[in-house]
This record gives C-alpha cells, structure tokens and sequence, in this order.
C-alpha cells in the first residue's frame, strides 16, 4: 500500500548538564571551580532526497531521537554534543506540527534541508561562574531539554506533467513509451494502484511525469483510490487528461473526470491541460475526426485536443513537446512576476520583547520572555546556588524591578514562563 500521510513523534536531545567541581591538587588548599560545561543535544533535521518516492519507511516509526549532550566532566572537560539526526524524506514531502497545524517545512528541492526539532543547549559548568564576588560558584546550569514535537508529514509528488483519466485510458501505457519508467500495464481497470513517476527528455529539458491511479466519478468525495491522489497531480504544471477514443462516449468520459477536478480543493481545474485521445490505432480517421468534434463542444478552447497512439508510437513526441512549450512559457511568466516569496523553511522564535511581568492572581506573577526563559529551563531548583543565580539575572534584566513596581511581597511566587519552566519564591 502506497502511504502518503504519516504521524510521527519527534525528539530532539537534550543538552548535557553543566558540573560542578573544584580543582584538587597536591599542595594546593583551595582549588578554583574547574567544572566544565555540558555538551548541545542533538539536532532532528529532515532532508529531502529525490532517492526516495513513499513515506512508507515511516509506517513502524514510533518515534524519531537524536542523542542527548554528555554532561560536563572535572577539569573543565567539556561533555560531547551529540550529533544531529538526519531523516532522508521524499522530495514533495510537507511537515505539519500537529500541535497548532502549522507548516514546519516544505521540502520542494532536492537536497534541502530543515531543522525539524531544535536539540536542547548544553548548561555552563561552574568554571563560567566566577567573578570577583563569587569565587567559589557552586553552581552549574542544566542542560536545556531538546524539542519534542508531534508531526505529521505528507507527501505530495512534485512532478511536472500529470497524467489524469478513467482507469485504462492508457495512462501507463503513455508514461512506458515516452520515459524510462516500466509501470504494469494491464487490460484491466485499476492495474496502478500506486503513483508511477517517469523522467522523459525532450527539446533538451527532463520532464518528471506523474501516472496516477485512474479517477472515477466521486474520487473527489473519496471514491475509488483517487481522492489520494488527486492532492498529489496539485503541484503539476499542467495535466494530460487522457481519454481512450474507443469509448461509446468520449464526452460522457470526459465530463466525469473535469467533473472531479472542478470538485477537488486543490483548485485542479485552474491547470493548464491537454485532452489526449489515446489508442488511435484502433480507429479510422473518420471515426477519430467524430471523437475530436464531439470533445470540442465541452472542452474549454483553452484546452488543446490532441491524439496518441502509445503502441505505435503516434503522436506521443508530438504532445510532450506542446507540453514542454507550456511548461517552458509558465516558467518564463513566474520569472517575471516573481516576488521572491520565500516558503517558510524554518520557523524561529522570534520573541520581540524582551519579557513582561503580568499578576496571575494575588501573591502569584508570571514572567515571561525568550531569555529568561531560557535561563528558567537550564536552571536546577534543588540547588540553592542555581535558584540564586536565577534571581541574579532577573535582577540585571530589571524583571524584579517591575515585580516590586507590581506590589510583590516576601513569600509571593515567581512562575517563568507559560509553560512554567519553573517558580520561586520571592
Ligand atoms: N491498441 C492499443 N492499446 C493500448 C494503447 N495504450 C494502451 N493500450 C491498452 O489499454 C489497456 C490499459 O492500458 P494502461 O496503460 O494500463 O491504462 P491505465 O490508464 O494506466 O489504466 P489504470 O492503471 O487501470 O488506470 C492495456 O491493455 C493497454 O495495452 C494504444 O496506444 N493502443
Ligand atoms: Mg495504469
């Protein structure tokens, strides 16, 4: 089975906690601090690949972890970062935090890259804390903890050519003669059940060709196998509707598929296309020329009516090439009215200000703010010198200013952050 949505969670490391140690030499009373600081947690990054085609790899994956940082050793050795995990993903794939529905990255190149989930950032051990007052901090940061998120991915196939039709309108058949992809062809409806992508050279450019899985009435409303695809022929430039010109009813078969493009979301309808007559060579000219009149009373004039014969080999160069024209025409009007609008790549935490103090309820304020925040989550609350070294900074930044502008009273609690990384008491 063909899978093209997958949830998956997603786990960056955690940042190694900063230690606390002091130097012991022989001969020496009083050692400085010498704890060293904990090493970064492991990034979670995904890269689009054009090696890989499905999200199947996926299916089994619980959960996706890079390694946590090493914790800060004696002697100011540092802990180790841990290295990022890098997840290959088919081109054409859209991650989704599912948390706000967010759009995390939308891989459309080869080779691109985005840091899915950020690895926590390692804490500073106790060497960093000296200064002239505090000769012997005994205080260290925690490693700060690594993202975990909840993420869907979808793919949707980035191909420039999408083949639409009733199943056996020879949609594969098509895709085997004009690309090196060998799909099973079959005189059976529904013989491709999975999209088969094809790359054909013409007029000096490749040209990626999608053959999806034939459409039938209702596929927009999930009938058939279509509806599951049709999101993946949204990112074509333009579409090939084919249609089997032996049919009884040529327009009756055109009109359900046009029917479903009109119905879907993704505005398919709007494409570019060309309305191909396939297996010619099972039809003389007259009857052929009847098919063509009658398709030219419903098809749009903006869609040329053109004829192949993919077993002999008729017209199939013919009709990449018109496509390619188009293709080539759509590029040269986005370079033109390009506006550089960038897809959002990675999202990041842009906080403005710098923090606010805002009363929860009586005897109870919350502070909030990227870096003490930030402080709040590598800080160890069991540990006195930690907590102190917190009210140090919320002095500095003047957060405890406000506070006291704010009426707070000895014993009234401190939250940072809404998602409370942390509290003190006043
Ligand atoms: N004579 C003749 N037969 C053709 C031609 N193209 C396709 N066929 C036959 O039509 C049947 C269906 O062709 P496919 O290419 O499998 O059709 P499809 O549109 O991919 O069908 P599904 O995958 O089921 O949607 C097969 O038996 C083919 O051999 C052609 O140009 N001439
Ligand atoms: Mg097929």
């Amino acid at each position: 089975m063909f899978i093209d949505i997958v949830t998956v969670k997603i786990a960056a490391g955690n940042g190694g906690d900063g230690k606390v140690n002091f130097r012991h030499e022989k001969y020496v009373e009083k050692g400085g601090p010498d704890g060293g600081d904990g090493g970064n947690g492991g990034n979670v990054i995904m890269q689009a690949t054009r090696n890989e085609n499905t999200l199947a790899v996926f299916r089994y994956t619980k959960e996706l972890k890079a390694e946590n940082g090493q914790s800060g050793g004696m002697r100011n050795k540092h802990g180790r970062s841990a290295q990022d995990l890098v997840i290959p993903v088919p081109v054409g794939t859209v991650v989704k935090d599912l948390l706000n529905n967010e759009v995390i990255a939308d891989f459309t190149e080869d080779g691109a890259q985005a840091i899915i989930a950020k690895g926590g950032d390692g804490g500073f051990g106790n060497a960093h804390f000296t200064s002239s007052v505090r000769q012997a901090p005994r205080v260290a940061e925690k490693g700060e903890k690594g993202e975990i998120k909840e993420v869907q991915l979808e793919m949707k196939l980035v191909a420039d050519i999408g083949l639409v039709g009733l199943p056996n309108a020879g949609k594969s058949s098509f895709l085997s003669v004009v690309s090196n992809a060998r799909p099973e062809i079959a005189d059976y409806p529904f013989t491709t059940l999975t999209p088969n992508l094809g790359v054909a050279d013409i007029s000096g450019i490749s040209l990626l060709i999608a053959d999806v899985p034939g459409l039938i009435e209702g596929a927009s409303k999930g009938k058939g196998l279509g509806d599951t695809f049709l999101r993946h022929i949204s990112r074509c430039q333009i579409l090939l509707h084919l249609i089997d010109a032996t049919s009884n009813d040529v327009v009756a078969d055109y009109n359900a598929i046009r029917g479903e493009l009109v119905a879907s979301k993704e505005l398919l309808a709007q494409k570019d296309a060309i309305v191909v007559l396939t297996k010619i060579d099972l039809l003389d000219d007259d009857l052929l020329q009847m098919q063509k009149e009658a398709l030219s009373k419903v098809v749009p004039l903006a869609h040329p009516i053109m004829e192949i014969s993919a077993q002999a080999h008729k017209g199939t160069k013919e009709l990449l090439k018109y496509a390619a024209n188009v293709i080539v025409c759509q590029a040269d009007e986005m370079a033109k009215t390009e506006n550089n609008e960038e897809l959002p790549v990675i999202r990041l935490n842009n906080n403005v200000l710098p923090w606010r103090v805002s009363i929860i309820k009586k005897g109870r304020y919350l502070v909030t703010g990227h870096r003490i925040e930030k402080f709040a989550r590598r800080t160890d609350y069991e540990n006195v010198h930690g907590v102190n070294r917190l009210k140090d900074i919320m002095q500095k930044m003047g957060i405890t200013h406000e506070l006291i502008k704010q009426d707070i009273q000895p014993g009234d609690t401190i939250v940072i952050g809404e998602q409370n990384y942390g509290q003190i008491t006043y």
